[in-house]
C-alpha cells in the first residue's frame, strides 16, 4: 500500500509565497473556510513519502505533488497521506471531511500531512492548499476544513475579438487548478469553427489543439465545456439538428466531456425558445445522458439580462418549463454588464425554475477596448451563493492581465463571506509578479474602469487620489505636491514594468498601456509644475511657457500613440488614469493657463488636449463611438448591435488638420443601403462637394465613394440617411483613407 515517491519541492517555485513565514496558512487562496489548531511552524523536507490506496495511484487528484516523481526516498521524508472518502488510508480521518461536493480535510503536522477529500477533485484541492502553504521548506500547523461555496466556477472565453492562444489557454487551465476553479467555457466569438462554421469540424491542426486543452483541462481538475454558437443560421430541422449532434460527437472524440450551446447576439428563427429547449433537452436526452462521463449541459439563453428580457412574451419562462432542468441557463444579470445581488438572482431563478448559471461579463473589454480592467473584483453580493449553481467571467482578451480579475473571482466564488476584495486584489498582484507587484499595484490602480460605456459599467479608480484630486484641481499646494509625487511613482512603476522580464507575456499584452502611462506621468508632473509655478513663486513666466510647450507636446504624444499601429486597428485607443487622473490633470493644466494669462497678458489656449479627428452624429449609438488613425486609414470603432438611423440624421467626421482623402469604405452589413445616404466633403475652403456612393456588385453590403472623392483635401464630411425613412443597418466597419 505505501509507496515512496522523491518529490523536489524546489521545483514547485511557483507554487510557493516568498512572504514571511508566519502567515502562511493565512496566505492560502481562495482563502479556506476552516482553519484551526494553528501551532508552530514545522519543516517540511524537500523529499516526500506518499501514502495512499492503490485505486489512488494514478488519479489525476495527485498531480499537484509533482510532474512525475521519482520513487527515490529521502530521508527524513515528510509523509503526506492522500485518499477520498472511503479510501482505506485515510479512514481514521473520514469523520472530518467535509460533506460538501469537491471539499477536503487537510492536517498539517510535523513530520506528516493528511490530505482526505470529500472526492478527487477534493484531494485535489486539499493538495494545492497544502502545497500553497509551504514556503522555503516551512509550513504552519494547522487543520483545515474546506469546500467550494459555488459548484462551477472559472472562465467564459466568451469575448469579440482576437481569441486567446493556445498557449494562453493552457497556462490559464494551470492556473485554474492552483486557484481552485472547475470550468473553463471555450466560446471565443471570433473562432469560426464555434459560430460561422458551426456545422464543419475543425481541420486536423486545430483539432489537435483542442485535445490538448482537453487534456491539460483534466490534467488540472478543470472541465473544458466545448461551446457551439448555431443560432446565426440554424434551422429548426433535423439536418441540422443532427449536424449539431454530428460536431458535438466529433468533440467528443476528441476528448472533451463537457458541452455548451449559446444562443446570445442573434435575431430571427434562432432566438425562438420552443425551438432552444427542443434542441437542448435532444442533446441532453441523446448525448449527454448517453455518455455518461459528460458534465451537465449549459446553455447560454438569446434573453441573458433582465434589460433584454420582454417577460410579456414569456421567452425565460419556456426555457423554465420546457427545458430538462439537468441544462443549465447562463445568465449576466440585470444588464449585459452588471454586478450580481440576491434580488435578482430571485427574479430570474423565479423564471427558469433553476438557479441561473452566472456568466459575469467582467473583466471583460471588447466594449471599450481602450481601457483594461485591472482592479478589484468587487460588486456583487456576498449571500449569492445558494442562489447561483454557476459564476463565471467572461475575461479580457488579455490572458495574463485577466489573470488579476479570476484569481479574485476564484476567491469570491470559493469563500462569499470571507472575501476581502482589496486583500484578494493585493495577493493576485503578488501571484502574477511576485518581484514587481508594488508597481503592477501603482500601474493597475490608473487602469481600473471601463470609461463612460454603452453597458453604464464604471469602476472606481485610482482610489489613492481621493482627497487628493480635487483639492489639487483647487490648487491646494499641498495636494499639488502629494499628486506630483503619484505622478512620479507612476512613471517610475510603468519604466519599472517595461523593463521587466518576469512575466513577458504579461508585459506585453500592457505595453500600450504602459507606455501611455510614461506619458501621462510625465504630463502630469509638468502640469502641476504650471501650477506650482502659475502662483508665481518658483517658476517665472519663461519656463512656464517652456512648461506649458512640454504639457502640450506630451498630451500630443499620447493622442498620437493611441492613433498608432501599436494596437490592432479596431483595438482602438490606449486611455489611463480616465477616471480621475487625467480629468483633474486638465483642469489644472486650464487653471494654471487661465492664471498665467490673467497675469501675464498672454492668450495661451486652456485646453491641453490635441484631438485631430471630432466625430458628431444625431445618431445616438454612433455619436460616442472612438475614432482611431492606424497609419494611413481613420477608422470608427464599429458597433456590436443593429444601428438605429434617423431620417435626415447625419454623422459628421471633422479633422483639425487639412486631410487630403485618399478612398474611403463603409459596412453596414445590408445590401442595398448606398442609395438611402448622401456623403458631402467640406472643403478646407468652405465649399461642400456631395460624392456618389455605390456597391461594386449586387448583394455586397460594402458601400463604395466614386472617383470624386479621392485628391479632395477636407475639413470634414458628412454621411445622412436622406432616404427619408429611418434605417436599420449594422455598422460594422467604416474607413477613411487619407494621404
Ligand atoms: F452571451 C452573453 F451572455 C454575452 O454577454 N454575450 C456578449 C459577449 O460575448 C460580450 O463579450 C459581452 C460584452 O461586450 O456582451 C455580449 O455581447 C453583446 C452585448 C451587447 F450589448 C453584443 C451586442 C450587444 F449589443
Amino acid at each position: 500500500m505505501k509507496k515512496q515517491f522523491r518529490l523536489c519541492l524546489l521545483g514547485l517555485g511557483s507554487l510557493m509565497f516568498s512572504a514571511p513565514l508566519a502567515a502562511q496558512i493565512s496566505l492560502v487562496s481562495p482563502v479556506p473556510h476552516e482553519v484551526t489548531d494553528r501551532g508552530d511552524v514545522t519543516s517540511v523536507p524537500t523529499g516526500f513519502r506518499l501514502t495512499c490506496d492503490d485505486a489512488r495511484r494514478e488519479s489525476f487528484a495527485l498531480n499537484p505533488l509533482a510532474a512525475k516523481p521519482s520513487t527515490l526516498s529521502l530521508l527524513p521524508p515528510y509523509e503526506i497521506v492522500c485518499g477520498v472518502a472511503g479510501d482505506k488510508c485515510i479512514k481514521p480521518f473520514a469523520k472530518f471531511i467535509p460533506r460538501q461536493k469537491e471539499g477536503y480535510y487537510l492536517k498539517i503536522e510535523a513530520g506528516r500531512a493528511i490530505v482526505a477529500g470529500r472526492d478527487e477533485q477534493g484531494l485535489y484541492y486539499g493538495l494545492q492548499t497544502l502545497l500553497q502553504s509551504i514556503s522555503k521548506g516551512k509550513a504552519e500547523a494547522c487543520t483545515v476544513r474546506d469546500w467550494p461555496d459555488v459548484a462551477f466556477r472559472g472562465t467564459v472565453e466568451g469575448f469579440y475579438g482576437t481569441p486567446w492562444s493556445h498557449a494562453n489557454r493552457l497556462e490559464q487551465l494551470r492556473f485554474y487548478g492552483r486557484n481552485k476553479m472547475n470550468v473553463y467555457i471555450y466560446g471565443p466569438k471570433d473562432d469560426p469553427f464555434h459560430r460561422a462554421r458551426w456545422r464543419e469540424p475543425y481541420p486536423e491542426a486545430e483539432a489537435a489543439l483542442i485535445r490538448e486543452l482537453a487534456e491539460e483541462a483534466r490534467r488540472n481538475g478543470v472541465n473544458f465545456y466545448w461551446a457551439i454558437h448555431p443560432g446565426v443560421d440554424i434551422k429548426w430541422t433535423d439536418a441540422d439538428r443532427d449536424a449539431l449532434m454530428a460536431k458535438f460527437e466529433k468533440m467528443y472524440a476528441l476528448g472533451v466531456r463537457a458541452f455548451a450551446v449559446f444562443f446570445d447576439d442573434i435575431w430571427g428563427e434562432g432566438t425562438r425558445a420552443d425551438k432552444q429547449a427542443e434542441l437542448l433537452n435532444y442533446i441532453d436526452d441523446h448525448f449527454i445522458k448517453t455518455k455518461k462521463d459528460v458534465s451537465p449541459l449549459v446553455m447560454c439563453p438569446t434573453e441573458y439580462n433582465r434589460a433584454w428580457a420582454n417577460d410579456g412574451k414569456g421567452y425565460l419562462r419556456t426555457l423554465g418549463t420546457k427545458m430538462n432542468k439537468s441544462v443549465e441557463i447562463m445568465w449576466t444579470g440585470n444588464s449585459v454588464v452588471h454586478c450580481i445581488d440576491a434580488e435578482s438572482m430571485d427574479w430570474i431563478n423565479s423564471r427558469i425554475d433553476r438557479k441561473a448559471y452566472i456568466w459575469w461579463n467582467f473583466p471583460v473589454t471588447d466594449y471599450v477596448r481602450d481601457h483594461l480592467m485591472l482592479g478589484p473584483v468587487y460588486g456583487n453580493g456576498l449571500d449569492i451563493a445558494p442562489k447561483v449553481s454557476g459564476f463565471v467571467s467572461n475575461p479580457m482578451e488579455f490572458a495574463e492581465a485577466s489573470k488579476i480579475a479570476l484569481y479574485a473571482l476564484a476567491d469570491y466564488t470559493w469563500n462569499m463571506q470571507a472575501y476581502d476584495e482589496q486583500a484578494s486584489w493585493l495577493r493576485a498582484l503578488a501571484d502574477l509578479l511576485p518581484e514587481k507587484a508594488g508597481q503592477l499595484e501603482k500601474f493597475a490602480s490608473y487602469n481600473e474602469d471601463a470609461g463612460p460605456n454603452g453597458h453604464g459599467f464604471r469602476r472606481e479608480e485610482s482610489r489613492q487620489l481621493s482627497g487628493i484630486a480635487e483639492a489639487a484641481a483647487g490648487g491646494d499646494r499641498q495636494a499639488l505636491a502629494a499628486l506630483y509625487g503619484e505622478c512620479v511613482e507612476l512613471g517610475q512603476a510603468c519604466d519599472i514594468l517595461l523593463g521587466s522580464d518576469e512575466n513577458p507575456e504579461l508585459i506585453e499584452e500592457l505595453r500600450p498601456w504602459l507606455i501611455q502611462g510614461t506619458l501621462a506621468a510625465r504630463y502630469g508632473q509638468t502640469v502641476v509644475a504650471m501650477a506650482l509655478g502659475s502662483a508665481k513663486t518658483d517658476v517665472t513666466a519663461a519656463s512656464f511657457e517652456n512648461l506649458y510647450n512640454q504639457a502640450r507636446s506630451v498630451r500630443r504624444q499620447m493622442t498620437l500613440l493611441e492613433y498608432s499601429d501599436i494596437r490592432h486597428p479596431l483595438q482602438t485607443g490606449i486611455k489611463v488614469g480616465s477616471r480621475v487622473l487625467m480629468p483633474t490633470l486638465s483642469k489644472i493644466f486650464a487653471s494654471a493657463v487661465n492664471k498665467h494669462n490673467a497675469d501675464c497678458g498672454t492668450k495661451l489656449d486652456p485646453e491641453a488636449e490635441f484631438k485631430p479627428y471630432k466625430l458628431s452624429s444625431g445618431v445616438p449609438q454612433l455619436a460616442g463611438q472612438s475614432i482611431s488613425a492606424p497609419g494611413s486609414d481613420i477608422t470608427i470603432a464599429p458597433v456590436l448591435e443593429v444601428v438605429d438611423w434617423p431620417a435626415g440624421a447625419s454623422l459628421t467626421l471633422s479633422s483639425s488638420l487639412p486631410l487630403t482623402l485618399d478612398g474611403m469604405d463603409f459596412d453596414f452589413g445590408v445590401p442595398g443601403q448606398a442609395g438611402n445616404f448622401t456623403l458631402e466633403l467640406e472643403l478646407t475652403d468652405g465649399t461642400l462637394r456631395p460624392v456618389g456612393l455605390l456597391h461594386y456588385k449586387e448583394g455586397d453590403t460594402v458601400i463604395h465613394t466614386d472617383a470624386s472623392l479621392s485628391g479632395a483635401t477636407v475639413k470634414s464630411l458628412r454621411l445622412t440617411n436622406t432616404s427619408g425613412k429611418a434605417q436599420k443597418i449594422y455598422f460594422k466597419k467604416f474607413r477613411l483613407g487619407h494621404k
